[in-house]
């Protein structure tokens, strides 16, 4: 049996965007869904009660750190991360081939694998596709990664025909090496940058492969949004219908919207922690850096239309000044409801979806947002 199962439940008349859902080990969400990044199993001051509180259904952990810290035997004996983190919801793994391009010096990449050196050790470190996925195994998410291939977006078409096929020969190594199928449900990554002949060889390779469902990989790493609709308009139309689509590191509401415009159910960012902790919150009137000094006597919510808990009991002045006070307690309150605006946001997607009115949706909060 299949680790998941996707239900298309209705396509918007509209934009064509899909209101699905996915059944997994740990229960069913409702796509399209934003997914909360917990890199270190924890999403960043958040408890799992939190989570639940603000609408999260799924969330991210990251193959790279824990197989770094603590360990993924260490998470394997807890249980798995479910136990360990106490989250009795959907998990999903990215296989960590980013994060060690991203966060480490020393990247080499070979037929193999990828070697560097660890960002907390130094240490000398080496990820092939099985390693990954036996990590991964280990860890227990019920949605799995592939190892892919990184490359920059204005990689120049040689270098990135190489990695779309070195990407695809370790989905069908991770494949190979899988060893819960029944239970972990492994995703393989499309990757190509900007070339639309490689977007498409790489989406028609893995389907030939048949993965329980396919990330969009590649993307929001500084092309322009133009850039990024476009290959998803090429790219998505050649991914199976009965299979989720998890357009990968995308997280600003207006790549959301256009995202699931084009057929994409699954989306995760780092973005609205992140800045949550820096002191900007997202509103439905758009951006807003909190610490500026024209809030300090601001004593309404965050966002009047809001009505998340931070909204409903605390002033702008006063999270301006925990935050200027350096309390933890503020980057708490602006991580609550920068996530609960983005999955509130999704929600109000999914609603317009039923309602046949995504185009609609998308014209009146793009009005007030800007
Ligand atoms: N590959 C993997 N993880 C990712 C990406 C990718 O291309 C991106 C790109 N936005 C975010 N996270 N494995
Ligand atoms: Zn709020």
């Amino acid at each position: 049996m299949a680790a998941i199962e996707y239900k298309l439940l209705h396509v918007d008349k509209q934009t064509g965007a899909r209101l699905g859902e996915v059944k997994t080990p740990h229960g069913t969400f409702q796509t399209p869904i934003f997914m909360p990044v917990g890199t270190q199993a924890t999403v960043k001051t958040m408890s799992p009660e939190d989570l639940e509180k603000v609408g999260a259904q799924i969330i991210l952990a990251n193959n790279y750190h824990l197989w770094l810290r603590p360990g993924e035997e260490i998470v394997k004996e807890a249980g798995g991360l479910h136990k360990f983190m106490n989250w009795n919801h959907p998990i999903l793994t990215d296989s960590g081939g980013f994060q060690a391009f991203s966060l480490t010096e020393h990247v080499k990449f070979n037929e193999e694998g990828i070697s560097f050196k660890s960002h907390l050790s130094g240490e000398p470190l080496f990820l092939s596709p099985e390693k990954a996925i036996q990590v991964e195994n280990d860890l227990g998410a019920d949605i799995i990664m592939s190892l892919d291939m990184l490359t920059d977006f204005h990689n120049d078409y040689a270098e990135m025909q190489k990695a779309v096929n070195r990407t695809t020969r370790w989905a069908e190594r991770g494949l190979k090496a899988h060893k819960n199928p029944d239970t972990q449900a492994l995703f393989g990554i499309v990757q190509g940058g900007g070339y639309e002949d490689l977007r498409k060889q790489s989406a028609r390779d893995l389907v030939s492969l048949d993965f329980p469902g396919y990330s969009i990989g590649g993307l929001s790493v500084g092309e322009t949004k133009e850039e990024m609709n476009q290959v998803l308009d090429y790219t998505v139309p050649e991914l199976p219908e009965n299979k989720p689509r998890y357009l990968m590191g995308v997280g600003t509401p207006d790549a959301l919207i256009d995202g699931v415009i084009r057929g994409i159910d699954m989306f995760d960012c780092v973005l609205p922690t992140r800045i949550a902790r820096n002191g900007t919150v997202m509103t439905s009137e758009g951006r807003l850096v909190i610490k500026n000094a024209a809030y300090a006597r601001d004593f309404g919510p965050l966002d009047k239309n809001c009505d998340c808990y931070t909204c409903r009991n605390y002033s702008r002045a006063y999270i301006r000044h925990l935050l200027k006070a350096k309390e933890s307690f503020g980057i708490h309150l602006t991580s609550y409801h920068n996530l609960y605006f983005l999955l509130d946001l999704m929600k109000q997607v999914r609603e317009a979806i039923k309602n046949d009115r995504l185009a609609d949706f998308r014209a009146e909060f793009f009005e007030s947002y800007g």
